[in-house]
């Protein structure tokens, strides 16, 4: 179905709404920060009253982002009977933001993750966009070609500081387009931004050359202690507490260590395991060309993209990561 068939009216209902929060997932990544900013400054200009919502703060490598210090903890936001989340896959995703969700009156989802069950009351999710950020740049083109006579026409009004932002999500989600979800509309919304005047050069300097030492240590670290199983078709690399806390890392210190070890040349699946807890450990996968992870994480509870997926796991991470080796290698 085309997603775009349910735009008018999940615009007509956005429409009533004066008050709206927008809620970014969990351990925020750059296109549910910029997709919340960008519809942050349409819903605006609609004139909404908007509350930007995460529950955890803002990764630094995206504090440049004018507004990016707008958002506020779940316990702060003042409730409100309108709430949209935005690049969450599922109401897991919300974190501590959920009873907000729990209690609206009318509810809303963007996003593009194959594994969302559209739990929202009106939503917009297109499984081919490279990201939300995608989304909503079709959803603002809509309503500019679309008008209604209504407030919410002005969220086709783009500009170029929302362009930045949208352009953000869909580097920061395609890898500067390099993954297989960049398609020919995914580089059509991208050319449509950057006609808007945007610094591309220096938008993907900031997304994806301004490291930490840590972080560069750290997938030092991981590379150094991965291990290939299954003919060299799986790589796998644990990151214990100890580490995690020596290096003093953030969640967004440890992004990118999964990419690096499926891009090891024999690789199909890759996995990798950062334990948050004493018992509790966050497991993400990647594949290269044919591996449908986000079938297998979805079996854990988690979900997310096929080649891009990821869960949490409570319990003995040994004998499960044995097990979770083996089921990939049998299926591979
Ligand atoms: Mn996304």
């Amino acid at each position: 179905m085309n997603p775009m068939n349910n735009s008018l009216k999940f615009l007509s209902e956005l429409d009533k709404q004066s008050d709206i929060i927008l809620i970014a997932h969990t351990s925020p990544d750059g296109d549910t920060i910029c997709s919340c900013l960008a519809l942050f400054e349409l819903l605006k200009k609609c004139g909404k009253n908007v509350q930007l919502v995460c529950d955890c703060v803002v990764p630094p490598i995206l504090s440049f982002f004018e507004n990016s210090d707008k958002f506020i903890m779940p316990e702060d936001a003042v409730k409100s009977p309108c709430v949209m989340t935005v690049d969450c896959s599922d109401t897991g995703r919300l974190g501590r933001a959920y009873p907000l969700f729990e209690n609206a009156d009318v509810t809303f989802c963007i996003d593009h993750h194959i594994t969302n069950t559209a739990f929202a009351d009106y939503n917009i999710i297109d499984a081919e966009a490279a990201a939300t950020a995608q989304v909503v740049y079709f959803l603002s083109e809509f309503a500019k070609n679309n008008k209604q006579n209504l407030k919410i026409d002005s969220l086709g009004d783009i500009d170029k500081n929302i362009a930045s932002y949208l352009y953000g999500g869909i580097l920061t989600d395609t890898g500067r387009f390099a993954y297989s979800n960049s398609t020919a509309d995914t580089f059509y919304a991208a050319s449509k931004l950057v006609e808007f005047g945007i610094d591309v050069s220096d938008l993907c300097e900031k997304l994806f050359m301004t490291i930490p030492l840590r972080k560069s240590k750290l997938l030092g670290y991981c590379l150094e202690k991965s291990k290939l199983f299954s003919n060299e078709r799986i790589a796998y690399s644990f990151l214990p507490l100890a580490v995690v806390k020596e290096y003093n890392a953030g969640n967004n210190d440890t992004e990118g260590i999964v990419e690096n070890l499926r891009n090891i040349d024999t690789v199909e699946v890759a996995v990798f395991v950062r334990q948050d807890d004493e018992n509790r450990y966050k497991i993400s996968t990647r594949s290269k060309k044919y591996f449908d992870v986000s079938e297998l994480c979805r079996k854990y509870g988690g979900g997310g993209h096929k080649r891009a997926a990821g869960f949490n796991f409570e319990g003995d991470i040994d004998s499960f990561i044995d097990n979770l080796i083996a089921e990939i290698g049998n299926e591979l």
